[in-house]
Order: C-alpha cells, then sequence, then structure tokens
C-alpha cells in the first residue's frame, strides 16, 4: 500500500517531461500501481483513495482538497471554466458532499470518517 501511496506523491513531485522521470518509469511504477490495486483488499484501495483525496499528505482532507480533486476531474474531462450558476452548483455538491464526510464537523475529513462513509456507501450499492 505505501508503494501506491509513494507512486501518487511521486507523481505530484515529478513532471512527465522532466528526462529523469521519463516514459518508462513511469508506465513500470503504474503497472505496479494497477497490479497493487487489483490485488488489494477493500481497506487497502480505500486508504489509496484517501491517500489521493490528501493532496499535501497530512492525514487529512480538507474542503480545498475536495475542491481542487473535482476540479482536476472537471479539467481531465476537458472543462476548465464554468459559468457562475455552474460554479455555483458545483461548489454547493462539494459542500453538501464534504458536510456528509466530515462526520463530527471539524472542519477536516480523517482516514477513519473517510473510511465510515465509504463502508455506508458500499453497503448501499455493493461492490461487485
Ligand atoms: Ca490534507
Ligand atoms: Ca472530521
Amino acid at each position: 500500500m505505501e508503494r501506491l501511496h509513494d507512486f501518487h506523491q511521486e507523481n505530484k513531485r515529478n513532471d512527465l517531461s522532466d528526462p529523469i522521470y521519463n516514459l518508462k518509469d513511469f508506465l513500470r511504477d503504474f503497472i505496479q500501481c494497477l497490479s497493487l490495486m487489483c490485488r488489494g483488499s477493500i481497506q487497502e484501495k480505500l486508504q489509496w483513495a484517501f491517500k489521493l483525496y490528501d493532496l499535501n499528505g497530512d492525514g487529512r482532507i480538507t474542503k480545498k482538497e475536495l475542491t481542487d480533486i473535482v476540479c482536476s476531474v472537471y479539467a481531465l474531462m476537458g472543462r476548465r471554466s464554468f459559468s457562475g450558476a455552474e460554479e455555483k452548483a458545483l461548489r454547493d455538491h462539494v459542500d453538501k458532499t464534504f458536510m456528509k464526510m466530515d462526520i463530527n464537523k471539524d472542519g477536516v475529513v480523517t482516514m477513519e470518517e473517510f473510511m465510515e462513509i465509504c463502508s455506508k456507501v458500499s453497503m448501499r450499492f455493493p461492490l461487485i
């Protein structure tokens, strides 16, 4: 599992245009991570997912980190700008999602809260 986190952290640091971290290295690491994801337990996969959201690696997900991830997903889908109404709807959605995830309402989502919420969701929508 640490290897998955290391991969994520490395990709945050490495610019893929950097010749030191070339395509061959990237593909090797990516394939290793896919392999681990396929073999890992549900708990390991959720821990890895938490670390993806925890952008600064401090063990807590903030609303800004969740917002940044959602915006990154939209950017990957080709959406880089939003109308005022779309941006408000997006922020409202992030706010509601974050409020559900932040069980003790202290302004951050811990690994424990993340795991608890994900387990409730997976009970409603069982993973095959
Ligand atoms: Ca964080
Ligand atoms: Ca919390």
